[in-house]
């Protein structure tokens, strides 16, 4: 049953079909699948493809266009899905994608992650500048600040982040953690930020680790 929701989900993806991943995430969701599982194995599987398709030529921008529409619907269902939940460590949280960069699919998930597991989280969207990263992070009182960057020219951003905080003397009032497709633990080392995270789960558990360490 499961399997063939994921190959759906895939597909609907792969098409560019709005209307069919929006009815695959609800059937998924009112069949009791858990939503993370859903959108991982399937949803996620069927984006990336359409990024190797894009990348090989294989797909062009219309279609890339259509079919992140259709992920965006679904992850708006499956996010909904992620109940707001109570965790065993509080803390605040900022989450945005840096400026020049539009990607916000992962970012959406990781917020709505961190919301389920307790966190207080303020997410100040995509093409975000790095005097919001700053200031709102200042006026928040966040303990973590969280940048998704999924374009290779963009990560650049996440340096400058943490060049500007320390510019503003404020670097060690914060823990920084850094995320988006093209992003590593070694990125992460090279310019100085406190964590990695691969994904929505693994950013939880960095999270609790920062906030706890
Ligand atoms: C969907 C998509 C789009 C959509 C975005 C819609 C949206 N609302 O986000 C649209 C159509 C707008 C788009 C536009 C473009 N795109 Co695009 N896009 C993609 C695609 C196919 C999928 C991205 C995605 O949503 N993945 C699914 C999510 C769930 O994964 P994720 O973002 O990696 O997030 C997870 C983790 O990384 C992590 N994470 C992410 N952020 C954070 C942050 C924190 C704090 C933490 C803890 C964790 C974390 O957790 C997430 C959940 O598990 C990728 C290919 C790919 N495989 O990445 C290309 C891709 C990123 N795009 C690409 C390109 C080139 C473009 C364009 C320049 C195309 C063009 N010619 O106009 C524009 C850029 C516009 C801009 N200025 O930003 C290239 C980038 C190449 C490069 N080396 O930089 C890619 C890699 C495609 C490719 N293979 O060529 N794109």
């Amino acid at each position: 049953m499961s399997e063939t929701i994921y190959q759906e989900a895939m597909e609907a993806i792969l098409k560019g079909d709005a209307d069919k991943a929006v009815d695959t995430a609800n059937k998924g969701i009112d069949t009791g699948m858990d939503p993370l599982d859903l959108m991982n194995n399937g949803f996620i599987s069927g984006i990336n493809q359409v990024g190797d398709l894009f990348e090989t030529g294989r797909l062009f921008l219309p279609q890339l266009v259509m079919s992140a529409s259709a992920m965006e619907k679904a992850t708006e269902i499956i996010n909904a899905a992620i109940p707001e939940g109570k965790g065993t460590v509080s803390g605040k949280v900022l989450v945005g994608t840096v400026e020049g960069d539009v990607h916000d699919i992962g970012k959406t998930i990781v917020v709505a992650l961190f919301k389920a597991n307790g966190f207080d989280v303020l997410d100040i969207g995509r093409d975000a500048p790095i005097e919001q990263f700053i200031n709102q992070a200042e006026k928040f009182g966040a303990d973590i600040i969280g940048s998704s960057t999924l374009l290779t020219t963009t990560m650049a951003v996440q340096k400058q982040i943490e060049e500007e905080l320390k510019k503003a003397g404020i670097r060690e009032k914060y823990k920084t953690i850094v995320g988006g497709a093209p992003v590593t633990q070694r990125w992460a080392d090279r310019i100085g930020a406190d964590a990695y995270a691969q994904d929505a789960s693994d950013g939880v558990r960095k999270v609790k680790e920062l906030l706890t360490g």
